[in-house]
């Protein structure tokens, strides 16, 4: 199995490199930053990981750059791990940076679909072939601040579940894993824009999933039988729950205003 996986310096993309490859499968990573893809190469080996360094905002060079790596390696592409995105700021809509808000869709929106249209028509002619899209809670349940970033995980469910209704007579499958409060990554540093005590603060005296926990799930799906497709996957810690339904009351002091049960 030769696994493609976006995003993969640290955080999920790294832990679902580490998993797959511990699995026995063979992975190509790449993210940015390539000191860090050449540590996790060193780590996991160069005979079973491949790294390219390069943003994936300009998908027709990452696109390139893969069709040569395959090629140097003797390797067929099985499974793509969309995981490649990013959440940039949680001010109410109202406040928004509009550049936040086409930077999210850049990546979380395009460059995924960009990358899938790629890979596709290569599937097909294998007649074989698994999409693992990393969407989020968010794409189900608003949240304040929730706004453009929520809005780009629902396109990933639905996105993801389109793509089936192309793909079932394909034998080409495709997943959404859809976690919630993750740590362990830099998510909510990049969502906070640097400010680390707010990041920790997020994760502070609780237990949310880890890296790993992701991984885990990336893998049941890529690893299930053939004949299996995981659709979604919703995850969340235990320590967390959608919210329960708010209503703002004019007078604060109104009991009604903690919300409705
Ligand atoms: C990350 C999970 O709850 O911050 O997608 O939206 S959450």
């Amino acid at each position: 199995m030769v696994v493609l996986i976006t995003g993969a310096s640290a955080g999920f993309g790294a832990a679902c490199a580490r998993e797959f490859v511990a699995r026995g499968a063979k992975v190509i990573i790449t993210a940015r930053r390539e000191e860090r893809l050449l540590a996790l190469q060193r780590e996991l080996g160069e005979s079973s990981c491949a790294i390219i360094a390069q943003d994936i905002a300009d998908t027709a060079t990452l696109e390139s750059k893969l069709t040569a790596t395959l090629d140097s390696r003797g390797w067929k592409l099985d499974v793509l791990v969309n995981n490649a995105g990013l959440a940039l700021g949680i001010a109410p809509a109202y406040a928004c940076e509009i550049g936040d808000w086409e930077r999210m869709v850049e990546i979380n929106i395009l460059a995924l679909i960009r990358l899938t249209h790629f890979v596709l028509p290569g599937f097909v002619a294998q007649k074989s072939g698994h999409i693992i899209n990393i969407g989020s809670i968010a794409g189900s349940y608003p949240y304040p601040g929730g706004n453009v970033y929520g809005a780009s995980k629902a396109f990933v469910k639905q996105f993801s579940l389109n793509l089936r209704a192309d793909l079932y007579d394909k034998n080409i499958r495709v997943t959404d894993i859809e976690p919630g409060l993750a740590g362990g990554s830099e998510f909510s540093l990049v969502r906070f824009k640097g400010d680390e005590q707010r990041a920790a603060d997020l994760y502070r005296d609780t237990a949310p999933l880890l890296p790993e926990d992701i991984a885990q799930a990336v893998c049941f799906a890529a690893f299930a039988p053939s004949h299996v497709n995981i659709n979604r996957l919703e995850i969340m810690p235990t320590a967390q729950a959608p919210a329960a339904l708010n209503v703002h009351k004019i007078s604060q002091n109104a009991p009604e205003s903690k919300g409705v049960q």
